[in-house]
């Protein structure tokens, strides 16, 4: 086989994947197009109007590739990218895979502290961000105690490019290497960092992308999910480049309107959301009467989308939301309701290549229909975190199996039912969110003793963090209204703008176990 080639193989039953012994993964996600005869074809096109093509992609992944290397910036280093949905995240993302560097990409809604944390554990080679995060990362930098060799703004690489060749030879790897990381939040608020490898794009794309979605070259996709995030990353990255199609990134944080514009604007044929931002739409199609004809598919993920909000989006725009399970561990969709086959209020079946079981407080497999922990396996799961061999161990199983941490039941019908976390994290708008982060930071407010956070479900069934707040003595005859602004203003300070608490109780203490443990189940269903 031809290196950097893969073959697909479609049997009746099982799809194949066969990789060539040497292979980079920016080779057909990247210069494949150009030998293909798709040089000319639009590969991204931007709220800004740029439009770049599969060439110049190209180019601009072998100059960042040289860049990477003229810096110094080993095979293997990672690179940690706080940069918004444009080109120049692909240009780092291929650049850096293609030299045998390691591209991060991080979350841009977090803290100085959530940076100063990953910049130390990954002890990044090089941090690259967009001007408009500078105010939390260049205080990240400073405060840590390891010291990335290179820290630099987006349009600094750029520069630099002009003077590198496009030329880059690949840098040689195996299907089995790393090529990436992601951080996924853990349930002590820690992120952990998932080490992903060289095939593990191919089968996301293959088997979710092609197989399921039916994604194919004159597609043009939308995701309002960004890059940084494993979902968006797929969606708007890594879909459209393996067929040959078209991304169209917008960085403006998602709302109803500035979807509707791109829509209007870009004519997508598939669009990526999730729960919280269709019931956003929703409310605002009362109003608004966007032509959203473009639109082939709509898919969600991220947190399960309730079965009235895909009956209402259907009976609204007439396109149909297919819901998925999809987490960071495992690239992208593995469970899904597809275009052929939908049931709303379950996350569907197994897409091709991965399998599950459903397992007891044992470990054992429960009777047909009864609830349990899932476990899926599949070739595109992280192979490990890093430096967390506990967390590793309790989550990549024996035999290839990956613990999702979900609850989940099968229906009569063989459909998956998604039944909650088996801990206590809730996912706000799509993103992990820890509680534990949250109460600790409520914590440092002068009037309070302590603090404990729940989800709720709101009005349209999505999960909002609750807070139980435990006043100090001195504080606890004050106006609780104002009291209620000052926590809100404290913690959206602190924290990224979503995990503020949308619900405030202020009691006289908390439901605690013998061991001091805070029983938060039990603030659940008091609510
Ligand atoms: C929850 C869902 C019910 C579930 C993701 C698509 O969300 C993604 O990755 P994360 O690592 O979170 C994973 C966890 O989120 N979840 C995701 N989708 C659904 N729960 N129904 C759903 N449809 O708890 C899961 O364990 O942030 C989603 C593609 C790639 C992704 N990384």
């Amino acid at each position: 086989m031809k290196d950097h080639t893969v073959e697909v193989t479609r049997g009746s039953e099982s799809p194949a994947l066969r990789f060539a012994d040497r292979f980079n993964v920016a080779v057909p996600f990247i210069d494949r197009h150009v030998a293909e005869g798709r040089g000319t074809k639009t590969a991204i096109r931007t709220l800004d109007g740029e439009e770049i093509s599969y060439a110049s992609l190209s180019d601009s992944v072998g100059r960042c590739g040289n860049a990477l290397k003229a810096m110094g910036i080993e095979p293997d280093a990672r690179v940690l990218m706080m940069v918004k949905d444009c080109p120049e995240f692909f240009y780092l993302f291929w650049g850096a895979i293609k030299a045998g560097v390691v591209p991060v990409p991080l979350n841009t809604l977090l803290r100085a502290k959530d940076y100063q944390y990953m910049i130390e554990d990954s002890q990044a080679a090089a941090v690259v961000y967009s001007p408009e995060f500078a105010a939390e990362v260049e205080p990240a930098v400073a405060a840590a105690a390891h010291k990335p060799t290179d820290v630099l703004l987006t349009h600094d690489l750029l520069e630099r490019f002009g003077r590198f060749d496009p030329d880059l030879e690949p840098h040689p790897r195996t299907a089995e290497d790393d090529a990436f990381w992601l951080y996924s939040s853990g349930s002590t608020g820690f992120p952990k960092g998932a080490i992903h490898r060289q095939r593990d794009m191919v089968v996301t794309s293959e088997f979710y992308g092609v197989d399921t979605l039916g994604v194919r070259e004159d597609d043009i996709c939308f995701s309002a999910a960004k890059l940084f995030f494993a979902y968006g990353l797929g969606n708007a990255m890594t879909f459209p480049l393996w067929v040959g199609g078209t991304a169209v990134l917008a960085a403006p944080r998602p709302t109803p309107d500035m979807t509707f514009e791109v829509i209007e604007t870009f004519k997508p044929t598939l669009y990526f959301g999730v729960p919280t931002l269709y019931a956003a739409q929703l409310a605002a199609l009362d109003k608004a009467r966007p032509d959203l004809s473009s639109i082939r598919w709509c898919v969600s993920a991220g947190e399960a989308l309730p079965a009235d909000i895909f009956r209402r989006w259907k009976e609204r725009t007439g396109t149909v939301i297919l819901d998925g399970i999809g987490s960071t561990e495992a690239l992208h969709i593995f469970i899904s309701n597809t275009p052929g086959d939908q049931h709303p209020g379950t996350s569907g079946r197994m897409v091709p290549c991965y399998e599950a079981r459903i397992v007891g407080e044992d470990g054992k497999p429960v009777a047909e229909g009864e609830a349990g922990t899932l476990h899926i396996r599949g070739d595109s799961t992280a192979r490990a975190y890093w430096n967390k061999p506990e967390k590793t161990t309790e989550t990549m199983l024996a035999e290839g199996w990956l613990s999702t941490g979900d609850t989940y039941r099968q229906d009569d019908d063989g459909y998956y039912v998604y039944e909650g976390r088996a801990d206590d994290m809730l996912k706000v708008g799509g993103i992990w969110t820890s509680p534990v982060e949250i109460e600790a930071r409520l914590i440092e407010h002068p009037k309070v003793l302590e603090a404990a956070i729940v989800g709720r479900a709101d009005d349209e069934n999505l999960i909002k963090p609750e807070a139980w707040v435990v006043l100090k003595e001195d504080a606890a005859g004050e106006d609780q209204t104002a009291l209620q602004a000052e926590l809100h203003e404290h913690v959206k300070q602190g924290l990224a703008p979503y995990k503020y608490p949308r619900w405030w109780h202020f009691v006289d203490e908390l439901p605690k176990t013998a061991t001091g443990k805070i029983q938060r189940f039990k603030l659940r269903v008091s609510a």
